[in-house]
Formats: structure tokens, C-alpha cells, sequence
């Protein structure tokens, strides 16, 4: 089999309400569906979210580098050879939703000829997983109606809350969040790199009280002294996201000790390098959450086959349920979390099936 075109169809669908965290947000998922074609006929899928404030991409960047770099590089390769484009494409910096996008789109090729789903060919671990629900900066008032509401109808057990943005918000929302879902739920906190080290360390005792598990990029990984300063006063363990955008990051926070916990986003390191993540963390002891890239219903799709394939990345609750704040999809049969759980699908590769009527009335390049 051989890869004989790699397409990448811009497409924007509205959101419920914008997603706003510590210094960023966005308003509409401006997303990329990268499609790998093979000479078989197999088509293999994957989605790549524009995140300017996180990798400096933007749809146009990940179209262009997607037919100027990775197509030319992978077109007429077997996509058995994983490691081939991999080493083709290791000039390239950065890009890294492209680039996770592709390989994703190559698993799911592999999985569709061998008739067998992605979960199961990586690992096989579990079926379904714990779904972590989001709460992004509103009134801390709105976080707890959120949080009651959705624990009501789809069964959260673990919420992630976004702080950042104020210090006093920021514990006037865990606070309540704790005394509304009692002691039963899991709570961690997200700062997107938006606390000084001073502001992290002001909120360590709070945090503590409230029975926080994780402390996800409380301060700009760049500012490495600011970092260790936390790092040394809290009990609390680090969760690395931004700071460890590949296989090369993982390793030098570990060792800095700088993240206690890796935060996995295969928007950004495909399954490829996040394989490879997954056994550095492994042998130096180190837990493993999978984080969303804010991916709709198809990056959601990739997170659960990885997330259930292995048992240190099914451990922890995923965040598998962003799609829940945009007003529409593009899978024919959308996706519904029931019990706090998502169930992986079992269909060959990653499952997508993608509703052609939705995507040509999304997409923008037509
Ligand atoms: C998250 O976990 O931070 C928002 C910014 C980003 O880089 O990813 C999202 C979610
Ligand atoms: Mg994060």
C-alpha cells in the first residue's frame, strides 16, 4: 500500500459560548481535517485544532505545511513506515498539530487495512474511559451551576477548573465548587500559565484545602526559576501541558522536576512520539493525564483510541468532552458521554465516520 495524496480541509463551526481561559480564548474551533488517501482506497482521518496561542499555528499555517512539506515528503511512502516520514520530517520545527494530525491519519490508514480499531493495536488496554469536564473562566458562581448541571445529566466525576486570570476568582471558584459537589469529585486546576510564581504560591494552601489534585501549568515553563520556586513549595503535583509539547520537553521537565504528571495531547504529538511518551513517563515513574487540545468530536475520537490502548494513560479521567461546547459536528453519529464514560467505538482504525453534508457546509475553502 502506498500513500498517493494528503488533503487538509479548513472548516469552522461556531461555539456555544466562547472559551475563555487565563490569557487566551477562542470563539469558533477553527480546525483542520487532514485526510491520507492510499492507492487501496483506504482513507485515513484526523483532525488538527489551530491553537495560535499555544504552537503559533493557524489553519492557513497547518494547510500550507500539510501540501508544501508533509505531502511531498510522505506521498508514494508505505504508511507501515511510520519512522520514515517521522525522519523526513524532523527538519521541520514546530507545526506540531500538522504533523500530529498526519501521523494520526496514517494509524487510522493502518487500522482500516488491518480491519482491527487503533485502541487495540496500540495497546488494547481498556474500552471505555473517565471523562474530566472542563470549566473555563466564567463567574465562579457560573462554574458551580455548570459543573452541578453537567454532573446531573452526563454522570462527571472530575472537573478541571481554568485559573489564571485572578487570584481571588480563581479561590473563590474552587471553594465553591468544593462545597456544591461535595467531597466525593475530583478537582484540578488549570492556570494556562497565567499565575506569577508569588500568585501560585499565595494559592497552594487554598488548593490544598480544597482537595485539588493537580496544579496544570501553574506558571510560563520559560521562566524556569518561577517554576521551581513552585514546584518546591507544592505538595501538589505539577501537571506539565504547554511545557511539554513533544518527546524532548517530556524529558527535560521530568528531569528539571518541574512537572510531576504529563498532560498527553496527541493533537500534538500524533500517537507516534505520544507512544514514546508514554514509556519515557513509564520508566521514570511519572503519571500520564490525557489532555484535550480542545478537539471536537474527531480529535476526541484519536484521545479516546490512545487514551484506552494503554493502562497508565486510562488511569485518570481524559478530557474527552470539549465537543460539548461547539454547536455542531462533522461525525455521522456524534458522540455522547453516559456515566461520566466515553466507550471507545470498536470500528477499524479510529472510528471516524464523517457526515460529507456537515464537512462541505463547514469547511471554507470551497
Ligand atoms: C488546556 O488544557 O490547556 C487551552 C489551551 C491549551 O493549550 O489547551 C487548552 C486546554
Ligand atoms: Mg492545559
Amino acid at each position: 500500500m502506498k500513500i498517493t495524496a494528503i488533503e487538509a480541509i479548513p472548516f469552522n463551526i461556531p461555539l456555544t459560548t466562547p472559551t475563555v481561559f487565563a490569557h487566551a480564548g477562542i470563539d469558533s474551533a477553527e480546525h483542520v481535517l487532514i485526510r491520507v488517501h492510499t492507492d487501496d482506497g483506504v482513507v485515513g482521518q484526523a483532525e488538527a485544532p489551530a491553537r495560535p496561542f499555544t504552537y503559533g499555528e493557524s489553519q492557513e499555517s497547518i494547510v500550507k505545511a500539510i501540501n508544501a512539506w508533509f505531502a511531498p515528503a510522505m506521498v508514494g511512502l508505505d504508511p507501515l513506515r511510520r519512522e520514515v516520514y517521522r525522519d523526513r520530517m524532523s527538519w521541520l520545527v514546530h507545526n506540531h498539530t500538522a504533523r500530529g494530525a498526519v501521523d494520526m491519519a496514517v494509524w487510522d490508514v493502518i487500522g482500516q487495512a488491518l480491519g482491527q480499531p487503533c485502541h487495540l493495536l496500540l495497546g488494547g488496554y481498556t474500552e471505555s474511559m473517565a471523562v474530566a469536564h472542563i470549566l473555563f473562566a466564567r463567574s465562579p458562581e457560573g462554574m458551580v451551576e455548570e459543573a452541578l448541571e453537567l454532573r446531573e445529566r452526563c454522570g462527571f466525576n472530575t472537573f478541571k477548573v481554568k485559573v489564571g486570570k485572578d487570584v481571588g476568582t480563581d479561590i473563590r471558584a474552587v471553594r465553591g465548587l468544593r462545597a456544591a459537589l461535595g467531597a466525593d469529585v475530583e478537582l484540578y486546576v488549570d492556570a494556562n500559565k497565567g499565575w506569577s510564581a508569588d500568585d501560585a504560591i499565595r494559592v497552594l494552601p487554598v488548593m490544598r484545602e480544597v482537595g485539588v489534585t493537580m496544579l496544570e501549568e501553574p506558571t510560563p515553563a520559560f521562566e524556569p526559576l518561577a517554576r521551581r520556586r513552585v514546584a518546591a513549595a507544592s505538595e501538589i503535583p505539577i501537571l506539565g501541558d504547554e511545557s511539554v509539547t513533544r518527546l524532548g520537553e517530556v524529558a527535560r521537565e521530568i528531569l528539571d522536576n518541574h512537572s510531576q504528571l504529563i498532560s498527553i495531547k496527541v493533537a500534538r504529538t500524533g500517537f507516534t512520539e505520544s507512544e514514546r511518551i508514554v514509556g519515557l513517563c513509564e520508566g521514570l515513574g511519572v503519571g500520564m493525564a490525557m489532555g484535550s487540545q480542545m478537539d471536537g468530536m474527531v480529535g476526541t475520537l484519536a484521545t479516546l483510541a490512545f487514551g484506552a490502548a494503554f493502562r497508565s494513560t486510562s488511569l485518570r479521567a481524559g478530557e474527552l468532552d470539549y465537543f460539548m461546547q461547539l454547536t455542531d459536528d462533522l461525525l455521522t453519529e456524534p458522540l455522547v458521554v453516559t456515566d461520566g464514560q466515553l466507550r471507545v467505538p470498536g470500528k477499524p482504525g479510529i472510528g471516524i465516520e464523517i457526515d460529507e453534508a456537515k464537512l462541505a457546509h463547514y469547511r471554507i475553502d470551497t
